[in-house]
């Protein structure tokens, strides 16, 4: 059962969110427009370029991904660990969240931190976008240190029992987000505030950078485990079955706390201050971080065959049919499956990022967006939308309203990104830039920058946006009736997560304590971290200004 006293504050902390995803997705659609010449302009209804990308990034890949973490975690750990939230502790953890979120809003809406998602030197934002983020992430933090005495506390009186697989998922998640954001609160506190305040004449901009991108690749699997603890502990269930093993489950959660850190120079395979041996040495890594990844679709294949075959399904594969794809009813599965649909290219796509001598040719391109909107605006996007919706009705006593447009949009938003991400693969590998206002430059037919071999790709990938706008305007329709629909007490008394139970019940030991991981993790960090940080030391990269 989920708390009682947990019931506001996970509203708020996936309402909050989704209210603001409407000015990132409007700034989402803009891009498109720019990009394919259809805005022929530096800003649209007094909104710039780069801050609407700003508004875009921030607030789709920051802000609504870490509230739904939290919120999610929050839902978690107090049904699979039994009513060991504080709530008190939920709520400061929370408010901490809000006030960061709108502490940040302003530079951001009035101009002054068009610095783009990724904040790091040189671009220099107002002081309240750096501060903003620091409470936003020092408030995920505490909501997750809330969880930790709960949880020692449930694994003293249960000394037999194994951690049940989705606290272990969030709290991966947690562990990993923890590691990461400490760099990245130094490159924060002491680099850009003083920085921005005036208070220091310049920063060291690759130290900036490094840090930055030490949070930065690891951040991406803060978002999508969440997405990851639905498709093995609900999915399986959703689809009639069961989770073929367990023990896979665990070992990927695990994988992930020590691979997923000691790769960030993949993201700075171009960078002149780092030696090429330890940039090898990330990108080996990186191929090893999608060995979870692969494990987890093989895993998860073999779930959904189990509860296709329960329904009746044959074959060696007319049995993906018995899958509930249209089934009302079961809404949310179409939006975790499309999401591991969606997947596949993004996990092709990022082999190829990884591949050093490859990222050479697509780095900075809109290949990278491509390659994102199949991974965070895939799998872990779509995650959260089914969720959000599942949750917001369900703690809130009221029925999903139009479960068939709910279904609808997991398929809409598919062929949205797949188009959009289509037409920005193919301008990718012909140089087409990423972060550029195309409009006024090489898709201007006056300018003399004008590059007519890039206007296909850009219009294909406008079609894919509008499509992926209208998804999300279908989702709020869904969301907002629902939200008005009669409420029952018994109802929201009554809901709980489906939690698939186990085909394959391991009990390995080796999986059942993170303190190994974590140690792993620390070990790898320094091996791979340490030199490169040492050569960035010793260089001299300073701005002023
Ligand atoms: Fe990435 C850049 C490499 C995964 C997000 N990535 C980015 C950026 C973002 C991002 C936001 O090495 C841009 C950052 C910026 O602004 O500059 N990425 C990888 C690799 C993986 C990967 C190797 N990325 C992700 C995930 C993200 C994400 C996940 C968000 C959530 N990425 C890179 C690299 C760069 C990069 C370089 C820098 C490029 C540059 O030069 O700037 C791997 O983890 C992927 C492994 C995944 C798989 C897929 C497994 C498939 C599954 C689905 C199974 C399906 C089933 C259903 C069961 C191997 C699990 C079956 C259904 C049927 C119909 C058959």
């Amino acid at each position: 059962m989920i708390q009682k006293d947990l019931r506001a504050v996970v509203l708020i902390e996936l309402l909050l969110p989704l209210a603001l995803l409407i000015f990132g997705v409007y700034h989402g659609v803009l891009q498109v427009l720019y990009r394919a010449g259809l805005i022929q302009d530096v800003s649209f209804f007094g909104i710039d370029y780069y801050q609407g990308l700003t508004a875009h990034g921030v607030i789709n890949a920051i802000v609504l991904t870490t509230f739904f973490a939290v919120a999610f975690g929050n839902v978690v750990i107090s049904q699979t660990l039994g009513q060991s939230v504080p709530a008190r502790g939920a709520w400061t953890g929370c408010a901490l969240m809000v006030v960061g979120t709108l502490v940040a809003a302003w530079p951001i809406f009035t101009g002054r931190a068009s610095v783009l998602y990724t904040f790091y030197a040189p671009m220099k934002a107002h002081p309240l976008f750096y501060i903003g983020v620091v409470l936003l992430v020092v408030g995920s933090w505490v909501s997750f240190w809330i969880w930790i005495p709960g949880y020692l506390r449930w694994r003293k009186s249960h000394p037999e029992q194994k951690t049940p697989l989705a606290a272990v998922g969030i709290f991966t998640t947690f562990i990993i987000w923890q590691m990461c954001t400490l760099p990245v609160a130094y490159e924060v506190i002491v680099q850009l505030i003083p920085w921005s305040l005036g208070w220091t004449p310049g920063v060291n901009v690759v130290l900036s950078r490094l840090l930055f991108w030490f949070f930065g690749h690891p951040l991406v699997y803060f978002w999508l485990l969440p997405a990851y603890v639905m498709y093995y502990t609900i999915m399986p269930q959703l689809a009639g079955g069961r989770l073929y093993s367990d023990f896979y489950g665990r070992l990927v959660f695990m994988a992930f706390i020590v691979l997923s850190t000691p790769l960030g120079l993949h993201h700075q395979f171009t960078e002149p201050a780092v030696s090429s041996g330890y940039k090898a040495l990330h990108a080996a890594l990186t191929f090893l971080v999608a060995v979870p990844s692969l494990i987890t679709a093989f895993t998860l294949a073999a779930s959904l065959e189990h509860g296709a075959r329960a329904n009746g399904g044959t074959g060696l594969f007319a049995w993906w049919g018995k899958l509930p794809h249209f089934d009302a009813q079961r809404w949310l599965f179409p939006y975790l499956f499309m999401g591991l649909v969606i997947f596949i290219l993004g996990g092709v796509t990022g082999i190829v990022n990884a591949s050093y001598s490859m990222a050479n040719l697509v780095h900075n391109t809109s290949w990278i967006p491509a390659h994102f909107h199949l991974t965070v605006a895939g799998p872990v996007f779509l995650a959260i939308l089914g969720m959000s919706l599942y949750l917001c009705a369900g703690l809130s006593g009221k029925k999903v309203a139009a479960p068939r447009v709910a279904l609808a949009v997991p398929y809409l938003w598919t062929l949205g990104t797949f188009t959009f991400s289509a037409g920005l693969f193919y301008g990718g590998l012909r140089g087409v830039p990423r972060r550029t206002n195309l409009g006024i430059s090489f898709l201007d037919p006056t300018s003399n920058t004008f590059r007519p071999d890039w206007v296909t790709g850009e219009h294909v990938g406008a079609v894919g946006g509008c499509v992926m706008g209208l998804a999300v305007a279908l989702y709020f329709y869904v969301l907002i009736r629902s939200l008005l629909a009669a409420r029952s007490e018994q109802a929201a008394d009554s809901f709980v997560l489906p939690e698939a139970a186990p085909y394959h019940d391991e009990d390995v030991a080796v999986v059942r304590n993170f303190r190994p991981w974590v140690v792993a993790a620390i070990i790898a960090i320094l091996v791979a971290y340490v030199p490169p940080l040492v050569q960035v030391l010793n260089g001299e990269y300073r701005v002023t200004g």
